[in-house]
């Protein structure tokens, strides 16, 4: 088999990720169409994708699909198809009850099945597969996200021309706990395939480094990690924190529309026009401390520290593995909560929680941080928490208080926001209490200090930071093999 045989081979710059960057849409007279799903990655690649002839490998995102390739807007579109049982095994089973609990502290109890494992690797090879026959010799190929952590030394085994690159969009969890996984060699092997392996966090990336020296004879010296592998060179691999962004300033062009800000006045009148808006945005997942949150407002409530005329919470929720168990009993101890809370604090005139179980437009998004005086982030355990930054990207008026979980990558960068333990529910509602009462110029000082870092630090530096590093890889062993 020759690595470049056929004419699809032809892509120099490869990204592969779960999901493609496409929706397959079917409408109710059964025609299908493409509807591109705008995300941060998309906005990013797509100016590299045009100018580098580039390819995007993954699943349309239902079952038992078999699409041909085509062409969507520049950008080459390779569908990977998933049954319905691939869905299952590999997608709802491995990649979201097994790794996103384990990989998150563990937070909800992991489930090792081995069937789901086996499937991951069949469906990594699938992934892998698709990628290699797409690349061009000598491509960049980059991986993305942990339901994809075997691709890269997979791609590699069989095209060892290829600078591969993965990033991690999660937390790389603590040696003591990563070590429950019953495949837990398998998976560092596989990462270390590629040439540089990107983390959210500083803290992540030394995770990995120990586990790298727990599980493998390879060796590490900060970034740096030599493996050694019988009967060929050392081969050397970056390790290393590259925290994901936002495409910032588009969303700040967006608050600024005139039709923006006028939705957001609306929806503070829709509210009965209270003192403070609360605001959470999240998924619903166990990882965002949600119930923390909830739990810290509706104290307050019952202490009579604050009145539900003044202070309104608005919780997004948007649904999210609806068909995994653990996300079910969420929904349900959540929804519990709010009407509760409700129950026992709303006024005819005025609710406690305005709760909403929905996705909305980007454009509702950026309405709702405008409106909201106190953003919430509470998570548990989070990569980066985009949430964050967006709600700072959208206050263009320097105003508006953030208040941000240690536990979220987004608190490395993001000094100047109020960081909170979600865990110590005094200290959070002592938080709340501040955030409310914090004076003008003291919030527009913060609210500066923290647009700075988000305008500065976007998308497209993540993007070419990453890359660079991996250009860089490719030099040096380009050097040495000449
Ligand atoms: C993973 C990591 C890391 C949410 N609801 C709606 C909606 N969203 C958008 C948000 C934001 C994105 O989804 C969520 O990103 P997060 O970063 O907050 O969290 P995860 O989904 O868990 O993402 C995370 C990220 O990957 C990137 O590396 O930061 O730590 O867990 O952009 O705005 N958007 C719209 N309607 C919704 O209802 N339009």
């Amino acid at each position: 088999e020759t690595s470049t045989a056929g004419n699809a081979a032809e892509y120099d710059f490869v990204v592969v990720s779960n999901r493609l960057p496409v929706d397959h849409v079917v409408d109710d007279d059964g025609a299908t169409s493409w509807k591109a799903s705008p995300g941060g990655l998309v906005t990013a690649l797509e100016p590299i994708m045009r100018s580098n002839d580039g390819a995007w490998v993954g699943w349309a995102g239902r079952p038992d699909l078999d699409i041909a390739p085509f062409d969507n807007d520049g950008i080459h579109i390779v569908p990977v198809p998933l049954s319905a049982e691939d869905v299952e095994n590999y997608y709802e089973g491995f990649s979201n009850d097994t790794l996103w609990p384990l990989y998150h502290d563990v937070i909800a109890p992991p489930t090792y099945h081995r069937e789901w494992w086996e499937s991951y690797v069949a469906v990594n090879q699938r992934f892998a597969d698709a990628a290699a026959a797409v690349s061009a010799e000598g491509a960049v190929v980059w991986v993305q996200d942990y339901q994809l952590q075997l691709v890269p030394k997979m791609l590699r085994d069989k095209r060892p021309d290829l600078t591969i690159g993965f990033f991690n969009h999660i937390p790389f969890p603590p040696y003591g706990i990563y070590s429950q996984l019953p495949w837990r060699a398998a998976i560092i092997e596989g990462l270390l395939g590629a040439d540089v392996i990107g983390f959210q966090r500083v803290a992540d990336a030394s995770n990995f480094a120990r586990a790298v020296r727990r599980l493998t004879t390879s060796t590490t010296k900060t970034t740096t990690i030599e493996v050694a592998s019988p009967g060929r060179a050392t081969r050397r691999v970056i390790a290393k924190a590259f925290p994901i962004s936002i495409d910032s300033r588009s969303f700040e062009e967006l608050a600024r529309q005139p039709h923006i800000q006028a939705r957001a006045r609306e929806i503070r009148e829709g509210l009965g026009n209270p003192k403070t808006i609360m605001l959470g945005v999240d998924r619903l997942d166990y990882t965002k401390g949600i119930g923390h949150r909830l739990k810290a407002y509706g104290e307050l409530l019952a202490d009579g520290r604050i009145k539900v005329e003044d202070v309104t919470l608005v919780q997004v929720a948007s649904p999210s593995r609806e068909r995994v168990q653990a996300y079910m009993d969420l929904r349900d101890e959540i929804e519990l909560t709010v009407g509760r809370i409700n129950g026992d604090f709303a006024t005819m005139s005025h609710t406690a929680i305005s709760y909403h179980h929905h996705g909305y437009p980007r454009e509702e998004m950026a309405a709702l941080y405008l409106a909201a005086d106190i953003m919430l982030v509470t998570a548990l355990r989070d990569g980066m928490n985009l949430v964050a930054k967006e709600y700072v990207a959208a206050r263009f008026d320097d105003d508006g208080v953030l208040i941000l979980s240690e536990f979220a990558g987004a608190s490395d960068e993001l000094k100047r926001a109020l960081r909170i333990n979600p865990h110590d529910i005094d200290g959070l509602k002592e938080i709340i209490l501040q955030a409310i009462s914090m004076p003008k110029r003291e919030r527009a000082a913060r609210m500066r200090s923290l647009r700075k870092r988000v305008l500065e630090y976007d998308v497209s530096r993540w993007s070419t930071a990453f890359l660079s590093a991996l250009a860089g890889v490719r030099g040096d062993r380009d050097t040495a093999e000449s």
